[in-house]
């Protein structure tokens, strides 16, 4: 009796936009659901660099290296805030990284694809980032605090890094033959993966209709989607670039671009573990997790020990 009116004022508070903080009352699935969304977030975050780290060493000019460097550290920092926010459920960082490492825990699938060019570095920027923008400025507005506060910090940076990744992509659109034709290779690959990333359709998403009700998503997978392709397919015509479907086609009724049907297969398998880069992907975060072992114990063992400094000063 107790938790249903805690649940009923509970309801009452998303619905009036109260925001949720760490010491309120919450139904455990919500808490749930938000240690869950909230961790596969920053595991991508930081799985994220490790596509773009492959290019730091061959970045054509010292101001792209510069620039790229700077996106890397946004990503880890952006990393941060989100384990941040998710230990406010109660949970450590060690356990979402177990968690991570033992397969338990997803990050988004686009990164387990390879990046083969210079121009992928673009695309990254352009299309991944792109699409991630989308769905981070709509959960500005999502219910929990922490999470919220973390996503305007992470979004005013982000659109920097979808800027980065379109100016690659117009230098290299409007280069020599061979470039023109790198950043087309890039887009052919990308273009499909960026629109997998917003997850399943609205009809297969199995927790989108909870998330929905108590604002932990303010937008469905399929309207954040749509939003997506709208606004990338105009910035694609500026730059002179083909997008590899052959259906995309404003629809004057919709006023939206209709697009081929999604290969969902190719989305659960890579999902699934079996993608071209997931086994690097993880075993290269274990490794760097375990080499780094050592920085973390000094760190602790340092901050102990100023502890006890103040404590008998
Ligand atoms: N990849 O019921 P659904 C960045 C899973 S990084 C893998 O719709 P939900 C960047 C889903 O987890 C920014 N799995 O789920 C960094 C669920 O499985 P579980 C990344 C996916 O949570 C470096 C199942 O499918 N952004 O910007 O309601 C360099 C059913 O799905 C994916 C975020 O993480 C996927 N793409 O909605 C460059 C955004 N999609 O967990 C750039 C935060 C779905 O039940 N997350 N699944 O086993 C979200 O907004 C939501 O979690 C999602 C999915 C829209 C992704």
């Amino acid at each position: 009796m107790e938790d249903e009116k805690k649940l009923i004022q509970f309801q009452q508070k998303i619905d009036q936009d109260i925001k949720i903080e760490p010491r309120d009352w919450m139904p455990e699935k919500y808490r749930q659901t938000l240690i869950r969304q909230i961790s596969q977030h920053a595991h991508s975050e930081i799985i994220g660099m490790q596509p773009e780290g492959n290019w730091l060493t061959r970045a054509p000019s010292l101001r792209s290296k510069k620039i790229l460097m700077a996106k890397i550290q946004d990503e880890a920092g952006h990393g941060l805030y989100l384990y941040c926010a998710a230990e406010t459920l109660g949970i450590k960082r060690e356990q979402f990284l177990q968690w991570l490492h033992e397969g338990k825990a997803k990050y988004s699938s686009v990164f387990n694809y390879p990046t083969l060019t210079w121009a992928d570095m673009g695309a990254v920027g352009w299309l991944v980032d792109g699409a991630a923008i989308v769905n981070q400025v709509s959960l500005q507005g999502t219910s929990y605090g922490p999470y919220a506060r973390a996503m305007v910090k992470i979004c005013m940076e982000e659109s920097f890094h979808q800027r980065q990744g379109f100016e690659i992509m117009v230098q290299l659109a409007n280069g020599t033959k061979e470039q023109k034709e790198m950043a087309q290779d890039a887009v052919n690959r990308w273009w499909w993966p960026s629109i997998m990333m917003f997850g399943p359709h609205d009809s297969e998403s199995a927790h989108s209709n909870q998330s929905l009700k108590w604002k932990i998503k303010r937008e469905s997978n399929d309207e954040l989607r749509q939003r997506f392709i709208d606004k990338t397919i105009e910035q694609g015509h500026h730059l002179g670039l083909i997008f590899p479907d052959p259906n995309l086609k404003l629809n004057p009724e919709t006023n939206h671009y209709d697009y081929s049907p999604i290969d969902w297969d190719e989305f659960w398998n890579v999902v699934k573990g079996n993608g071209a880069g997931n086994r690097q992907r993880l075993n290269h975060h274990i490794k760097a997790h375990e080499d780094g072992k050592w920085v973390r114990e000094a760190a602790i063992a340092y901050a102990k020990k100023s502890n006890l400094k103040q404590k008998s000063a």
